[in-house]
């Protein structure tokens, strides 16, 4: 879409929005290119999202809660910009959602039911939770129905399924060991792949720019084989963290409220798993509260909330495992424990387990952190050598 069109677009409509909403027209544009660049669009795009918000149907959206904290609703609706609120009820039409909506009891079930019978097919359903499938799924129960019966009677007739936050993508925090209640993911109980949206909470903008991006080509976004958009799950977090200077150079906080972190050094030392987790929030951050407003901005080490696996799995102060992004033999170490250096043997004996196991090289610096000394290194690589699994990169 050309910018002209855009402003024979907007000359009305952003009269209309900024009366609907109270907006300013920046702030309805910044928004619209806020979302565009979340979706990675290219420049240009906000206009077209800025059509679709204000000329396609408001979608039609069934939002059932089930094992979960409502950090997901929180953090869309009292995020920091004062506007975005105001805009998820005006992108969506929310038709059915417990926490939010005026009606109650018999009331709340009549209007579920009056608004998937006259979206037949047309509406979105968004689940907020894990739900429980042990003890024949008796442990949530809404309006009566188990939250498995409610799950499938209310997919059956949406036109998509978009499982927001870690505990309704992979299972989350309801389902960390041992698991009592049988947490599940919605994929895992509608035997189908859903879109997915983790993150404990997960931000904002993901989900928003998942709805525009349906409102604005017709269609969910391209996933990856979790459902998770590529758009925003592609990049690990460690790839573009404000901190991987401090990484890259060897510069790690040991303890909280050391001098490395309040210098604000890496945090991969106190279990930061950004180096194992896929999300986008080093790159856009939370909310609008200005700069370090993500976990590892504030000094806490990512835990890997949106990364099956990792969050609620591992111990918090469990050093990641360097998924892609292996330093090189010449930068300093990474993992070793301090005050004692990593033997030879140690080294080649890790790299050997860990190659086998994942069928990968590299482990030797991935785990333990090789000096870059030169001639520590080519030692390690002769004992790569001698075990072809576990091969030192160089
Ligand atoms: Fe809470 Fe949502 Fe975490 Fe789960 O977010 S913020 S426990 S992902 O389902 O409410
Ligand atoms: Fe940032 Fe954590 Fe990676 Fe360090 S380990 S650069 S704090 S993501
Ligand atoms: Fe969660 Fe880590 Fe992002 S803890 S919010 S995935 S930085």
């Amino acid at each position: 879409m050309a910018a002209s069109d855009l402003f024979d677009l907007t000359r009305d409509s952003l009269r209309t929005v900024e009366r609907r909403l109270g907006l300013s027209r920046r702030e309805y544009l910044q928004f619209c290119a806020t979302l565009a660049a979340t979706m990675g669009l290219p420049r240009g795009a906000d206009a077209a999202v800025a059509k679709a918000i204000e000329t396609a149907p408001r979608p039609s959206v069934i939002w059932l809660h089930f094992q979960e904290c409502t950090g997901c609703s929180e953090s869309l609706l009292r995020a920091e910009h004062p506007t975005l609120e105001k805009l998820i009820l005006d992108v969506i039409s929310l038709d059915y959602h417990e926490t939010l909506m005026a009606a109650a009891g018999h009331q709340a079930e009549a209007a579920r039911k009056a608004a998937m019978k006259a979206n037949k097919g047309k509406y979105v359903l968004v689940v907020e939770g894990a739900i429980p499938m042990a003890q024949g799924g008796n442990y949530c129960k809404i309006g009566g129905h188990k939250a498995v019966d409610l799950l499938k009677e209310c997919a059956v007739d949406a036109a998509a399924v978009i499982a927001i936050g870690s505990c309704a993508s992979w299972g989350g925090m309801p389902s960390t060991g041992p698991n009592p209640s049988g947490a599940s993911s919605v994929s895992d109980v509608l035997h189908e792949k859903v879109v997915t949206i983790p993150g404990c909470p997960p931000n904002p903008y993901n989900f928003l720019a998942t709805v525009v991006h349906y409102l604005t080509f017709g269609k969910l976004p391209e996933v990856d084989d979790q459902g998770r958009p590529k758009f925003a799950y592609s990049r690990l977090v460690h790839e573009n963290c404000e901190r991987r200077a401090h990484f890259d150079a060897g510069r790690f906080a040991m303890q909280f409220g050391d001098e490395g972190h309040r210098k604000g050094y890496c945090l991969y030392k106190l279990g930061c798993k950004g180096p194992e987790t896929y999300a986008n929030c080093s790159t856009i951050g939370f909310g609008d509260a200005g700069e370090n407003n993500w976990p590892v901005g504030c000094g806490h080490p990512c835990i890997g909330c949106a990364e099956k696996g990792v969050g609620f799995t591992k111990a918090i102060h469990q050093v990641a495992l360097m998924k892609n992004v292996t330093p090189p033999l010449q930068f300093p170490r990474v993992v070793e424990e301090q005050g004692k250096g990593a033997t030879l043997a140690a080294a080649a004996a890790l790299a050997a387990l860990a190659g086998a196991a994942a069928g990968a090289g590299a482990m030797i610096t991935r785990n333990l952190g090789l000096s870059h000394e030169a001639a520590e290194a080519k030692r390690a690589r002769q004992a790569a050598d001698t075990n072809p699994q576990g091969g030192a990169q160089g």
